[in-house]
């Protein structure tokens, strides 16, 4: 695998989560894969779960880990070519993903969206030019519109908790006093439509995704429908992508709630963290066990394992 920033890059996903399922059971296996290798991670935004669980997987793999946080620690990146960077921009990625590439043997990137500019932020810029001018595999560590890494570690949850075949499975948009990005969302759409689930999307009108994204999946705007049923109930706030950016109001009763969650087949709560409490979800759902977001976070450890040694030449 040279590249990992969408289920498009995997040959065989369903293969990539079942090898994730097994270094769960075995995590320290394949420790020679790692030996003398070393994993540089690139954050240009926060993360806890991203940030800890990829290094321990790199760590279980017998990897070396480099972590640079670029918007405190390092240059400020140039993107654009043919600039005379005689301004804020002090080193262009020309330079920097070739410098990177002479210390790692894979690179992650994290990156968010901007949200202002949808070819920008669909255009994926910053990952595109590292993987242009990496001369290594790079790894999406959440992208402006993807969160493969995340996905992986969903599919692998659900398939542990699931009480029967072809589950379904509720993407429900959530309210958050800021404007997200759609890429958490898009990503899980995107697994979900690869593995054996019956998924519906709910959102209040006007939360749309991309037309990309949801083609073919059932949609509604009546949340309450959408959650008769269901197995699992994925909470996700995300700004509009019609209304390109824009954070909703008033929809502060999409919150998920114990009462919403009694409409459910016993349905299971999944949120990728961090989520606000009392905002996103209520005390009452997630402070019982029907909620699964801890072990979302643990299967994090083992999605990048898997995507990891699969670019270490694994082939198993
Ligand atoms: C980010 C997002 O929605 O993309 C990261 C989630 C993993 N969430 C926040 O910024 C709260
Ligand atoms: N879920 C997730 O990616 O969390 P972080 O932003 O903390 O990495």
């Amino acid at each position: 695998m040279k590249q990992f920033i969408s289920v498009k890059d995997v040959r065989q996903p369903s293969e990539l989560m079942k090898l994730a399922k097994m270094l769960k059971k075995q995590p320290f296996a394949h420790r020679h894969y790692g030996q003398n290798k070393t994993l540089g991670l690139l954050f240009f935004n926060p993360s806890l779960r991203t940030r800890m669980s990829t290094q321990k997987a790199a760590l279980n793999l017998g990897m070396d880990v480099m972590v640079m946080n670029f918007n405190s620690d390092s240059w400020t990146i140039e993107l654009a070519n043919g600039t005379v960077m005689d301004q804020g921009t002090q080193e262009h990625i020309k330079e920097a993903a070739a410098v990177i590439s002479q210390y790692c043997d894979i690179i992650g990137v994290r990156t968010f969206a901007g949200l202002k500019d949808v070819e920008d932020d669909y255009g994926e810029t910053i990952l595109k030019k590292f993987i242009e001018y990496a001369s290594v595999p790079v790894i999406s560590l959440e992208s402006a519109t993807l969160h493969p890494l995340q996905s992986l570690a969903d599919w692998l949850t659900i398939d542990e908790h699931k009480a029967h075949s072809r589950p379904k499975v509720v993407l429900t948009w959530a309210p958050h006093p800021r404007a997200l990005p759609q890429a958490v969302a898009n990503s899980f759409v995107q697994w979900m439509q690869v593995a054996d689930v019956d998924l519906t999307i709910t959102f209040p009108t006007g939360m749309d995704l991309s037309p990309d994204f949801t083609k073919g999946c059932k949609v509604t705007n009546n949340q309450e429908e959408a959650f008769q049923n269901a197995d699992f109930v994925y909470a996700k706030n995300w700004s509009s992508y019609s209304n390109y950016g824009q954070k909703a109001t008033g929809h502060e009763d999409w919150i998920v709630t114990q009462y919403k969650m009694a409409l459910t087949n016993n349905g299971k709560f999944m949120h990728c963290l961090p989520v606000r409490r009392n905002v996103v979800v209520s005390d009452d759902v997630l402070d019982k066990p029907m909620s699964i977001v801890i072990e979302q976070a643990n299967n994090r450890t083992y999605a990048a394992q898997a995507v990891l040694l699969k670019m270490l030449g694994y082939e198993g």
